[in-house]
C-alpha cells in the first residue's frame, strides 16, 4: 500500500470538500441614463429610469428559485436563474420608466426581503432596506472640449478628456466612476476604466481603439450603501447602488487622418513629417504611430503606408 504524501492527502481533502454552499452576495441597482449630444454642459433630461435585483450563490443549485417582496405592486418580484454562470446567478430587470416617481410608485423607498428556496441551502431570507434617493448629485459629462475633440478623436495618439468629480453623498458608503468603450451596447469593451469619485479626467492610451470605427463611450458613478455579512451566518454581502449614466456616441477618424479634419490628404503627411521632426528635437512622442514609446524611422514608413491604404480624399468618422 502507498502511503498518501502530504501533497496529495491536501489534494485529497481539497477535492473532497464541497464548495461552502451559501448566498455570496445580493444587490439592488436603481438608475438614471442620459445621452450627452453637444459640448460642455450635462445633459438636461434622463433618456429613463431603471432597477434591476440580484442575488448570486456560491454555486448553482444552491438556490432554485430567489423571490424578492417589499411593501408595494410589483411584490412578489420573482428573479430568473441565469445558467450558464460558474456561480448561481439569479437576475431581473425591473423595466424602464419615462420618471421616478414611476420608477418609485412600483419600487418605493423600504426594506426588500430576498427568499431562496428549492436549493442545497434550503429556504433563506435576509433584506436590504432601500432608501428614497441616494443618486450622486451630479451627473456624468465630458467637460471642456472633451465632446468635440473626441468627435473627430484620432485612436494612434493617447486622448485625454476631462469629466467633473462628485462627492459621495450622505447615506452611501462609497463611490466609484466607471468608464468604458465599446463598439455598441451589449458589446465587449475595448476600452474599462474604472475610477474615483475625486478623479476628473481619463486617458485612452494610443492603439487601443480602431480607426474610422463608431464607438459608444460610458460614464457612470454610482453611489453604494453596502450591508456586509448578511443572510444566515453572515456569508453575504448586500448592496444597494445609486447609478447616474451618461452616453457619449463618437467615430474615430482615419489613423492617417492626422490633422483629425476627416479627411486623408497631403497635409496629413506634411503636419505628420513636420511632428516627427518636433519630437526628435523636443524627445516628445506625438508622431510615435505604432505606439512603442520611440520615435523613429519606423514611424515615418509605417504612417505613409497607413496613408496609402487610407486612400487619398477618403472622408474618415465624424
Ligand atoms: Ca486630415
Ligand atoms: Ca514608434
Amino acid at each position: 500500500m502507498r502511503t498518501p504524501t502530504a501533497t496529495t492527502l491536501l489534494a485529497l481533502v481539497a477535492g473532497a470538500a464541497p464548495a461552502l454552499a451559501q448566498v455570496r452576495a445580493y444587490s439592488i441597482n436603481e438608475g438614471v441614463n442620459y445621452l450627452q449630444t453637444g459640448e460642455d454642459s450635462p445633459p438636461k433630461s434622463p433618456i429613463n429610469w431603471t432597477l434591476n435585483m440580484e442575488l448570486q450563490t456560491v454555486v448553482p443549485g444552491d438556490a432554485a428559485a430567489t423571490v424578492v417582496t417589499f411593501s408595494g405592486p410589483r411584490s412578489p418580484f420573482a428573479l430568473t436563474f441565469i445558467p450558464g454562470q460558474p456561480f448561481g446567478l439569479h437576475r431581473r430587470f425591473g423595466g424602464s420608466y419615462v420618471t421616478k416617481a414611476a420608477l418609485d410608485a412600483d419600487f418605493p423607498p423600504g426594506p426588500y426581503t430576498f427568499t431562496v428556496s428549492g436549493g442545497t441551502i434550503g429556504v433563506q431570507a435576509d433584506s436590504l432596506n432601500v432608501p428614497l434617493d441616494v443618486f450622486p448629485a451630479v451627473i456624468p459629462y465630458l467637460s471642456g472640449d472633451s465632446f468635440t475633440r473626441l468627435q473627430s478623436a484620432n485612436a494612434t495618439v493617447p486622448f485625454t478628456g476631462a469629466f467633473p468629480p462628485f462627492t459621495i453623498p450622505s447615506g452611501a458608503d462609497r463611490g466609484i466612476v466607471q468608464l468604458t468603450i465599446s463598439r455598441g451596447s451589449g458589446q465587449p469593451a475595448d476600452l474599462s476604466l474604472l475610477l474615483t469619485p475625486a478623479d476628473s479626467s481619463f486617458t485612452i492610451p494610443p492603439r487601443t481603439l480602431d480607426g474610422n470605427t463608431s464607438y459608444i463611450l460610458r460614464l457612470v458613478y454610482t453611489a453604494y450603501l453596502d450591508f456586509p455579512a448578511r443572510f444566515p451566518g453572515g456569508t453575504a454581502s448586500g448592496r444597494v447602488a445609486f447609478v447616474r449614466a451618461t452616453a457619449v456616441d463618437f467615430t474615430t477618424t482615419c489613423d492617417a487622418d492626422f490633422n483629425t479634419d476627416h479627411t486623408v490628404n497631403s497635409t496629413d503627411v506634411s503636419d505628420f513629417i513636420n511632428q516627427w521632426f518636433n519630437d526628435l528635437a523636443e524627445g516628445t512622442l506625438t508622431s510615435d504611430f505604432d505606439a512603442n514609446g520611440v520615435v523613429n524611422s519606423t514611424d515615418v514608413s509605417s504612417f505613409i503606408n497607413v496613408w496609402f491604404e487610407e486612400s487619398a480624399g477618403q472622408i474618415c468618422g465624424g
